[in-house]
């Protein structure tokens, strides 16, 4: 099977990087997106996210012919699908999540499809989500057969083989990382493992859509349920009086022992909505995933707390009126060295603190040239860090590598709120000391 021309659907954080490294191959790229800007910006050799050598290789693969965009999906030998996988409408407690941007998706390519094509879902998906796809392709093209009823020598092969790229290394991932590929039928599978091996330095490794379904959220809630004992570690040590970071740095030491970072909560659209997915198939045996969740969500409100307790402390050292308080939160992204402020922890505490302090508040975020509306309308100012350690309350939020290198002092009126133990000194000495 030969793989000339590929069709990438949805040209987000997954989609525009994915087609600009197969394009960056030689080999013809199909970008398709519904939002126009996002088609605009693209044929004019822009991108319209932020992410480490992106915009240079997408430029190049636009000049040189290999990548084009366009609003409307057009043949191909392959389709890669990465739209995204939300859960259903605000306020959804049991966080279902909405599969209507792959069902859309799925028939927007159905009227182009041809025998011999390969159907690759990559969106992070619910179990069963694979299956659900070649159902909505089978029901709009009744001319081709498809694998969940013609199994092996079915006209249209169909895979699942989900992201798992890092937001700010996507491009070195995208090639180095070993790919899970599950599809519904062996051919399914093996004919997607060898289109993936075009680019991906990594191995390719073989299985079926509801098992590489699972191994996606499954990595994700991983993670998730080691940063809530991390976050919850946090809180007991604040309890107890003892440094955090200096206990986990002793505690992993242990061989068998590695307990990741606490922060000031879990943030970006993966590890704080995967665990779910799995929770709403199988809510009665999700306990563990559920509890990670909640600890996780609930660290913000706690960082909150602290901050006012903080206010209070210099208000009362100082004898300063509240309204003259300053309070300066250092970086708004969800996680170091990235701009991507969606469902950043960090945000929601400088939102809420700059609701509390109005006016009062500094926030500082390197990679940002204007501070959001929301926190603007509350009369929070975007500030350097020479200017944020004049405040009285400094709440590190990210450690951002311009903040880890600023040589943050806090004098005896000021008090800290580090939630990234960036400023722990280094307390844990080998002895003797390895030279
Ligand atoms: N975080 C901590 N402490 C840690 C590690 C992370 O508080 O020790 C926080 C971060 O600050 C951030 C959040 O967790 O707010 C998530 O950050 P992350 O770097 O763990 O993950 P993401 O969301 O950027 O990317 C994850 C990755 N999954 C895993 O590492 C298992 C990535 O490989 C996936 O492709 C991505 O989700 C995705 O798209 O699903």
């Amino acid at each position: 099977m030969e793989f000339n021309r590929i069709s990438v659907i949805g040209l987000g954080y997954i989609g525009l990087p994915t087609a600009a490294v197969i394009a960056s191959r030689g080999i013809e790229v199909l970008g398709v997106d519904s939002n126009q800007h996002v088609v605009d910006t693209i044929n004019k050799g822009n991108i319209h996210i932020v992410e480490p050598e992106l915009a240079s290789m997408v430029h190049s693969a636009v000049v040189d012919g290999f990548l084009r965009a366009t609003a409307e999906p057009e043949q191909a030998d392959v389709f890669l699908i990465a739209v995204p996988t939300p859960f259903k409408a605000e306020g959804n407690d049991d966080h279902v999540p909405d599969l209507s941007y792959i069902e859309a998706a799925c028939k927007s390519i159905a009227h182009v499809l041809q025998k011999g094509n390969l159907v690759i879902l990559e969106s992070t998906s619910p179990v069963g989500a694979t299956e659900k796809m070649a159902q909505w392709l089978a029901e709009t093209r009744p001319d081709l057969s498809f694998p969940q009823y013609a199994g092996e020598g079915s006209d249209i092969r169909v895979a699942h083989c989900p992201e798992r790229v890092l937001p700010g290394n996507i491009l070195q991932e995208l090639v180095s990382n070993d790919r899970v590929v599950g599809g519904i039928t062996n051919r399914c599978s093996t004919m997607a493992a060898v289109f993936y091996s075009i680019f991906v330095k990594g191995e390719c490794i073989v299985t079926n859509a509801r098992t590489a379904e699972m191994c996606k959220l499954t990595e994700n809630s991983f993670r998730d349920v080691n940063i809530a004992f991390a976050n919850e570690m946090s809180i007991i040590c604040d309890e107890l009086g003892v440094d955090v970071w200096e206990l986990i740095k002793l505690a992993n030491r242990h061989p068998r022992v590695n307990i990741l970072k606490p922060g000031p909560g879990v943030g970006g659209h993966c590890i704080a909505v995967d665990p779910w997915f799995i929770a709403s198939q199988a809510p009665e045996s999700s306990r563990l995933i559920k509890t990670a969740r909640y600890v996780n969500d609930e660290k913000p409100s706690w960082v909150i707390r602290k901050v006012k307790e903080l206010v209070e402390e210099v208000l009362t050292a100082t004898g300063k009126y509240e309204k003259d308080v300053r309070v300066a939160c250092l970086g708004l992204a969800f996680k170091a060295n990235i701009d991507d402020l969606r469902e950043s922890p960090a945000m929601e505490v400088t939102l809420e603190l700059s609701k509390t302090f109005k006016n009062q508040v500094w926030a500082v975020e390197p990679y940002l040239e204007e501070l959001p509306e929301s926190l603007s309308s509350n009369g929070a100012k975007l500030v350097g860090l020479s200017k944020a350690m004049e405040s009285d309350v400094i709440v590190l939020l990210v450690d951002h590598k311009e903040i880890v290198d600023y040589p943050i002092e806090v004098g005896p009126n000021q008090r800290a709120l580090d939630t990234r133990g960036v400023l722990t000194e280094n307390k844990v000495f080998a002895f003797p000391a390895k030279g």
